[in-house]
């Protein structure tokens, strides 16, 4: 397939609640949604860049240039036999892997859109459900935030994070399982510390958690494995890992024992699978991250976490957790046990894209 037409839309998407991290709050989401086009069908994909450069170097506006002056172009030259050719096609691009991976989700749900073949198929998911978490932030108070806990162990979610930082952490745990001394529990501290902060880590390290999510900064491998030999908790990593031989480092020098892949910070679904054949070699579990998706990227990330070294619940929540408006059918609810069902007997991604709400949203539409 050659492509023929591509559009990029900038859509806002105000979240129901603040969802605040150790690097900042957000209240509103914007967007950029890739549709690419090709014999009447198009494939869709979302970028998961923020306004600002706060949770990676990347951002939208560097996504669009990226994504406007050389993917599309360089797609519009060369045909791409099968989704995974898409990697050889941008390999002269050095990092941007969030650009990189919005357009490939796009020509993989273009590519089973044309073939009659759902996303967990083309992929060898093994999962009909995926095991749901939930990601909450940081709260004004641990009143809050206790209730906001209750509510999601009432909904069956099948593990609680706890988004950390210097002044909320150990203290907060603390209380967290004061009340809930059995809840499967981790924290994610988005980088906020230093090797040097290793008291607080041997602190959170008596509450049982299931792992700590990135504690140290992101290029920091060697600190991560030391603080891993210091602590029982496993150490998982998200912002380090960028790519498969990101992955291997990491693994290979106990800088983590779990991974937090988001398909979109490693540079896409091709790249996604290779960590899964490595982590299936070396039994390293692993679960999908979010970025407080719309239904575009949550639906492929459900295809992604169906693949059977993703053992771990997932920071996928249900779509009515984040956002009142629905850019996608069917939107994804979590089942009674906690689960979230993959699309199966559909094709591409599953679900189906409300246009007419995408425009409605729009700032921003640009014709490639
Ligand atoms: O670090 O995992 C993270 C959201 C935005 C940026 C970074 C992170 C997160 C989350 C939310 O934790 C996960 C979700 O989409 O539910
Ligand atoms: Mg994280």
């Amino acid at each position: 397939m050659k492509l023929e037409n591509a559009n990029l839309f900038l859509v806002k998407m105000v979240l129901k609640h603040p969802f605040r991290t150790s690097f900042g709050v957000t209240k509103e989401r914007e967007i950029l949604l890739v549709k690419l086009e090709y014999e009447g069908r198009s494939g869709w994909g979302e970028c998961v860049a923020e306004h600002g450069p706060w949770y990676s170097g990347e951002t939208i506006s560097s996504c669009k240039f990226i994504i406007s002056e050389y993917i599309i172009p360089w797609m519009k030259e060369e045909g791409l036999e099968h989704p995974s050719d898409y990697q050889r096609l941008v390999s002269n691009i050095k990092g941007n892997q969030m650009a990189k991976a919005c357009v490939e989700d796009a020509v993989w749900d273009l590519y089973g859109k044309l073939n009659n073949v759902s996303l967990k198929n083309m992929i060898n998911g093994s999962k009909e459900t995926i095991p749901s978490g939930i990601s909450l932030g940081i709260q004004k108070n641990i009143d809050i935030l206790l209730e906001k806990i209750k509510t999601a162990v009432e909904q069956n979610y099948q593990r609680i994070k706890i988004k950390i930082e210097p002044g909320w952490d150990v203290e907060i745990i603390k209380q967290i399982r004061d009340v809930f001394p059995d809840i499967l529990l981790m924290v994610d501290a988005n980088s906020a510390y230093r090797y040097k902060d290793k008291d607080i880590f041997l602190n959170l390290d008596k509450y049982n958690l299931m792992m700590i999510e990135q504690p140290l900064q992101y290029y920091d491998i060697l600190d991560h494995a030391k603080l891993q030999k210091d602590i029982s908790t496993p150490i998982c990593l998200d912002e380090s890992i960028k790519s498969v031989d990101d992955a291997r480092v990491a693994i290979e020098s106990d800088a983590c024992r779990i991974i937090n892949v988001k398909p979109a910070r490693v540079g896409g679904i091709t790249e996604t699978l290779k960590i899964h054949k490595l982590a299936e070699k070396l039994k390293t579990p692993l679960w999908c991250g979010g970025m407080l998706e719309t239904g575009i990227g949550r639906a492929k990330n459900v295809a992604v976490a169906s693949l059977s070294t993703f053992s771990l619940p997932n920071d996928i929540s249900e779509s009515a957790r984040y956002y009142t408006d629905y850019i996608v059918e069917p939107i994804f609810k979590l089942n009674n046990d906690g689960t979230i069902d993959v699309p199966r007997n559909s094709h591409g991604i599953g679900v189906k894209i409300n246009i007419e709400k995408i425009e409605e949203l729009a700032s921003e539409k640009i014709s490639l």
